[in-house]
Order: C-alpha cells, then sequence, then structure tokens
C-alpha cells in the first residue's frame, strides 16, 4: 500500500490531509511504509543538514493501538518534513497511578544522552495533525500545537490552555526546569507548564489556527489516571516551586531502553507519589 503522502517532491508540503482512524493497522505495514527509518524510530533528510534536531517524547500506558495511529500517520508527516528525529514512547509500569509529566522528564533525560537534540517535542499518544504545513520544530518560545483540535472544535476552550502538544528548545525548557513532577493522575500538569513558562519570562506561541487543524482520537479516561483534586491549588503555587521541582528534583528507575523499529521505548519505574519527589514529599519539603 503507497503512503500517505507523495514523496517524489521533498520540498512540497502535501497541504491538508485526509486523516482516518482505523485501529487494525499492523505495526509490519507501518514498517514498510517507512523504510528509510533508523532503528529506534530516528530519521534524517537524506539531501540535507536539518537546522533542529527533534527529540518527539510520547507518555504511554495502554494505548497500542492508538501508538499504531501516531505511528502510521507521523512517520510519514515528520519525514515529508524534513526532520532530523527521533521518537521515544515512555512507558510508565502498571499499578501506579499515571504521571504524564513526569514521564515527559524521563524523555527529555533519556533522549539528550541518545543523541545532541536541540528541540523536544512532548505529545499524547493520540492527536494527530490534519495538515502537513504543521511544521513540527520549535521556535524563539515554547510553543502550544495542540491549539485547534477537532475536540474543541477547533478553537481555544480557553486562554491558557497548553495540553496535547508542546515545543521546547532544550534551553526553553531547561529554563523551566521541564515539567513538574508532582501531578499524578488526570490533569493540571499541561496548565501548570505554561505558568512556569510566563514565570520566567517567556511567551507561548502557537501556529496558525487553519494550519493547525488536528485530529483527536476519542477515549474514556484510563483507569490508573482519575483526577485527585490537587492540581488547583498545586498551579497557583508554580512560580514558587519551579526551581526545586523538576529536572533538577526527578526520581526515577529505568526497567528497560528497547529499540524498536519505529520508536524507542523507555520503560520506565516513576515511582507511586511517596518519595521525595511526590506531591506531599515536595510540599512539605519546601513549606509550599
Ligand atoms: C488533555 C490534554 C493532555 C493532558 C491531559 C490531562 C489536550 C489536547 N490534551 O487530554 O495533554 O494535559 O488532558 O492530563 O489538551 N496516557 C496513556 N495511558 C494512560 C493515560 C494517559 O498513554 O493510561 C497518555 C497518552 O499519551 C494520552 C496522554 O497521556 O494521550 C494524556 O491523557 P488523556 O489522553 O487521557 O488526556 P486528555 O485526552 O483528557
Ligand atoms: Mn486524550
Amino acid at each position: 500500500m503507497e503512503s500517505i503522502f507523495y514523496r517524489t517532491n521533498p520540498d512540497c508540503h502535501p497541504g491538508p490531509l485526509d486523516i482516518k482512524f482505523a485501529y487494525n493497522m499492523s505495526l509490519l505495514k507501518i514498517i514498510s511504509q517507512n523504510p528509510n527509518l533508523q532503528p529506534g524510530g530516528h530519521s534524517r533528510p537524506k539531501y540535507c543538514t536539518a537546522l533542529q534536531k527533534i527529540a518527539i517524547i510520547i507518555p504511554f500506558r495502554n494505548r497500542e493501538s492508538h501508538l499504531r495511529t501516531w505511528l502510521y500517520y507521523m512517520h510519514p508527516f515528520l519525514q515529508q518534513q524534513q526532520a532530523d528525529y527521533g521518537v521515544y514512547v515512555v512507558e510508565q509500569t502498571e499499578d501506579t497511578l499515571f504521571n504524564r509529566a513526569k514521564l515527559m522528564n524521563v524523555g527529555y533525560s533519556v533522549a539528550i544522552k541518545d543523541y545532541n537534540y536541540t528541540c523536544f517535542i512532548f505529545t499524547d499518544v493520540d492527536i494527530i495533525p490534519m495538515d502537513g504545513r504543521n511544521l513540527f520544530r520549535c521556535s524563539d518560545n515554547p510553543r502550544h500545537m495542540a491549539n485547534s483540535v477537532d475536540k474543541f472544535n477547533f478553537k481555544l476552550p480557553y486562554n491558557d490552555i497548553f495540553g496535547g502538544i508542546v515545543a521546547f528548545t532544550k534551553e526553553q525548557f531547561i529554563k523551566v526546569n521541564g515539567f513538574s513532577n508532582v501531578f499524578w493522575g488526570w490533569g493540571g500538569e499541561d496548565d501548570e507548564l505554561f505558568q512556569r513558562v510566563v514565570a520566567m519570562g517567556m511567551k507561548v506561541e502557537r501556529p496558525d489556527q487553519t494550519i493547525a487543524r488536528s485530529k483527536m482520537i476519542s477515549h474514556k479516561r484510563d483507569p490508573g489516571n482519575e483526577s485527585t483534586g490537587k492540581s488547583f491549588h498545586l498551579i497557583k503555587k508554580a512560580h514558587e516551586r519551579l526551581h526545586k521541582d523538576g529536572l533538577n528534583s526527578l526520581i526515577y528507575t529505568i526497567i528497560s531502553i528497547t529499540s524498536h523499529k519505529l520508536y524507542t521505548k523507555i520503560t520506565v519505574d516513576i515511582g507511586n507519589g511517596e518519595d521525595a519527589s511526590s506531591t506531599e514529599g515536595i510540599l512539605n519539603l519546601f513549606n509550599l
């Protein structure tokens, strides 16, 4: 089967894409459609040197069919954009409350040792851009790239929204000390990151809303990702906590790092919120 993009002219962006979710894509088919990928889900343009080296970080647990859909669309999309990139799927071990933000920090910390990445794109596994002109790149300020999602009628549901897909240069991500590690369960970690960006004197950039149109796979809330109701309180204190809670307080144990054909899988034990980088721990430690 031919890929979703025409490959004959690499300078030509395909514009709007026809994204249809189908859940029976086999990994073998996706592999055969992306013959130029290097092990671990890496690719770089053949005829030029890319200005940015991009690590794509995906937080993950029990979303195999979503991941296959993401890989099916996004590998051709990124190669069409002449990206020098690698894909990192950061899988949290079972039986603990999900912590999307901490997984992002782990993905950054592992990827930075793997290659000289300059740009980090943190994305949910269930959002697919609908236009090839939506360049997956970093900019002078952190970028919020899920600003035109079908679920929200292609509008911003509120001004400070920073979920779904964000892009940071290495310097920008270090400046905000990464994500907070203390957001266990669903919600708030994205808004908290927005507050970090503002606190460090940066602005949030967003792509044009026509070009940024994206489709979200509809799903129910996952078991193990329940909301704890603590987010609101934590977001308010973002500026006080940001220098102590983030990349510089990250504690984790790598279970395995596996190089698949389509991605690098990092399986990690990030604890359960009871160590020093947990919610209660950090609040008590720093009296916040
Ligand atoms: C919104 C945000 C998302 C995040 C979340 C709150 C947008 C478009 N999306 O998405 O970025 O801020 O709210 O936490 O603004 N995941 C797993 N397994 C799980 C649970 C989560 O793989 O059991 C991963 C997966 O990549 C998923 C992401 O975490 O896409 C976010 O979780 P969600 O899809 O349940 O959150 P959602 O859709 O409410
Ligand atoms: Mn989702």
